[in-house]
C-alpha cells in the first residue's frame, strides 16, 4: 500500500456525538464495535472520519475530541433535511424495502430531495479532503449517491462501500421508482460489499434488470463501459478478544451471579436488540408464550430477559410495535407468573457494554430470532462471550446474515411460532456434550472471522480495485 494512501471513512453517524450540556457543546464517545476497528484501521493509516455527528458543530473536531486517535469532519445538515433524508428516506423508505417490509416503505418525493441534498453534502466534505491515492470507505444505505458524486468529480481515490444490511431481490427493491438512480449512485464506486452471498446476487440482479448493465458471477463484478466494479460478500466480524475476555472476567462473572440469583430461574435466556420490527421481537414473544403453555413444568424454572434498546421512536411504525409489545410483555407476564417468579423480564433501555457482557455471561440460551437483518452482531458476541465456558445455546433465525456462518446454531424460522418454540424445547433439552460440541464450532468460526479480519481484507481489496494512482506501488 502506498506510504501515502490515508483512510477516509464517511458514515451517516459519527464515532462521538455532540451533546449539549451546561457548559455548552460536548463530544461523547459513542459506543460501538464498528468504531472500535476503524479506529484501528485509522491509526495504522493515518485519515480522518468523515459524519454527521447529531448538531451543529465546527469545521473539525480534531484528534483528541473524546479521545479519538484522528479528526472528525462533521456534516452540516439542518433538523428539517435530517428529518427527511435520515428519519424519512433512510429509515422510512430504504430501511424497510432492504428488510423486504414493502408495506411499510414511505417514498416521499420531499424525502428523496432531501435524501439527494445529503448525500451532495457527504460527497462535497469528501472532495475537500480528498488527495490522490486515498482510500475512501462509504458506510451502509445512508450514502448511496455518494460514489457516484465522487466518480462525477473525477476523485482520485479509491471509493469502496460496505452495505451493512440485506440487499432485497429486484422483486423487492425494483417497488423503489428511484432505483435506477440509487443503484447508479453505487456504481460510481470501485468495490462494494454485501454480508452474504444471496445479498450480492440481488444486487447484481437488480442491476442486471434496472440498468441493463452486465454483470458476472466468478468473479462478481459489474462490467460497466469503461471499467468494472467489483463486488463480493465479506461478513462483519465482532471485536472477538474483548467478548471473550469480558467472558471470563472476574468482575462480569460476579455480576453475572447477582443476576442468575435476582432472577431466580434455573435456565436464562436472553433477547438483545434494538427496538425494530426487523428484529422480530414480537415473533418471539409469541414463541416464547408457545412454549409455557405447551411445557408448563418450565414455567417456574425458567426466566426470559429481553432488552429492547430505545430506537427510532418519533416514527409511528416503532411507536405501535412498541405498544404492542409492551402488552404481549404484560400477558405473558400475567398469564405464566407463578409462585411470585415472573419468566419474563423485559429491560427497555440501553445498558453499559460492561452491564451487557454481564447479561451474555448470565444467558444459558440467546434468542436471536430477527425476520431479516444483515448479519446481527448480537449472536457472534453471545458465542465469543461464553467460549471459554464451552457452553450456552444460540437460537438463531434463518434470516439473519449470521446463519450462513453459524450454522451449529438452533436455526429457525422466526415468523413460525410453533418453530420458535420448538428451537426452545430443543435448547433446554440439549445435553451438555452437544452444547459443547456446537459452541466450539460457533466459536472457531467467530474468532477467526473477527472484526481486524474483516477491515484487513475490506482495505486489501479496496486499495487493489481503485485507479491506478491508488493501487500503484
Ligand atoms: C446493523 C445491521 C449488522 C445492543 N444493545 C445494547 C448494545 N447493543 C449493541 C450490540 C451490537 C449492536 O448494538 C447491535 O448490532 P446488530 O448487528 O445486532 O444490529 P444493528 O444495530 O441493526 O446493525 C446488522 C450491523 O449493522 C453491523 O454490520 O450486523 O445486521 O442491521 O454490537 O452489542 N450495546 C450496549 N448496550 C445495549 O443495551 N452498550
Amino acid at each position: 500500500m502506498p506510504a501515502a494512501s490515508r483512510l477516509i471513512v464517511v458514515s451517516n453517524r459519527a464515532p462521538v456525538e455532540m451533546v449539549r450540556g451546561p457548559e455548552g457543546l460536548r463530544a461523547v464517545r459513542t459506543v460501538g464495535g464498528l468504531a472500535g476497528a476503524l479506529d484501528d484501521a485509522l491509526r495504522a493509516h493515518g485519515g480522518l472520519w468523515i459524519a454527521w455527528v447529531g448538531v451543529e458543530a465546527g469545521d473539525e473536531l480534531p484528534a483528541g475530541t473524546a479521545g479519538l486517535p484522528y479528526p472528525i469532519r462533521p456534516v452540516r445538515l439542518k433538523e428539517r433535511e435530517v428529518n427527511n433524508y435520515y428519519a424519512g428516506f433512510a429509515n422510512q423508505g430504504l430501511w424497510p424495502l432492504c428488510h423486504a417490509f414493502p408495506s411499510r416503505c414511505r417514498f416521499q418525493a420531499n424525502y428523496w430531495a432531501a435524501y439527494r441534498h445529503a448525500n451532495e453534502r457527504f460527497a462535497a466534505a469528501v472532495q475537500a479532503v480528498v488527495r490522490p491515492r486515498d482510500l475512501v470507505w462509504l458506510h451502509d444505505f445512508h450514502l448511496c449517491l455518494v460514489p457516484g458524486l465522487l466518480r462525477a468529480a473525477g476523485v482520485p481515490a479509491s471509493v469502496g462501500v460496505f452495505w451493512h444490511i440485506p440487499f432485497p431481490p429486484p422483486t423487492v427493491f425494483g417497488i423503489c421508482r428511484w432505483r435506477a438512480e440509487l443503484l447508479s449512485g453505487l456504481l460510481g464506486a470501485d468495490l462494494i460489499a454485501f454480508q452474504t452471498e444471496p445479498d450480492v446476487r440481488n444486487f447484481l440482479e437488480s442491476v442486471r434488470q434496472f440498468l441493463g448493465v452486465p454483470v458476472s458471477d466468478a468473479p462478481a463484478r459489474v462490467r460497466l463501459p469503461e471499467r468494472e466494479v467489483g463486488v463480493f460478500a465479506h461478513p462483519i466480524g465482532i471485536d472477538y478478544e474483548t467478548f471473550r475476555a469480558h467472558g471470563s472476567d472476574a468482575t462480569v462473572q460476579t455480576k453475572a451471579a447477582r443476576l442468575r440469583t435476582t432472577l431466580g430461574a434455573e435456565v436464562v435466556m436472553l433477547g438483545v436488540d434494538r427496538l425494530d420490527y426487523t428484529k422480530g421481537i414480537l415473533e418471539r414473544l409469541r414463541g416464547y408464550e408457545r412454549f409455557l403453555e405447551r411445557r408448563p413444568e418450565w414455567r417456574r424454572r425458567v426466566c426470559l430477559v429481553q432488552v429492547a434498546v430505545p430506537s427510532r421512536d418519533r416514527l409511528p411504525d416503532y411507536r405501535d410495535m412498541k405498544r404492542s409489545i409492551d402488552e404481549a410483555v404484560g400477558r405473558i407476564v400475567g398469564r405464566f407468573t407463578s409462585e411470585g417468579h415472573p419468566p419474563l423480564q423485559y429491560v427497555y433501555t440501553a445498558l453499559a457494554r460492561e452491564q451487557l457482557a454481564a447479561y451474555y455471561a448470565a444467558a444459558d440460551i440467546a434468542l436471536v430470532t430477527p425476520l431479516r437483518d444483515g448479519m446481527n452482531l448480537v449472536a457472534k458476541e453471545y458465542v465469543a462471550s461464553r467460549a471459554a465456558r464451552e457452553d450456552g445455546v444460540l437460537v438463531l433465525s434463518e434470516f439473519a446474515g449470521a446463519a450462513r456462518e453459524l450454522r451449529e446454531a438452533v436455526i429457525v424460522n422466526p415468523y413460525d411460532v410453533e418453530a420458535i418454540c420448538r428451537g426452545l424445547d430443543i435448547a433446554v433439552d440439549m445435553p451438555p456434550d452437544e452444547r459443547r460440541r456446537r459452541m466450539r464450532a460457533l466459536d472457531r468460526r467467530v474468532a477467526t472471522r473477527d472484526l481486524a479480519w474483516w477491515t484487513r481484507i475490506f482495505l486489501a481489496r479496496l486499495a487493489a480495485a481503485g485507479p491506478p494512482a491508488a493501487s500503484a506501488a
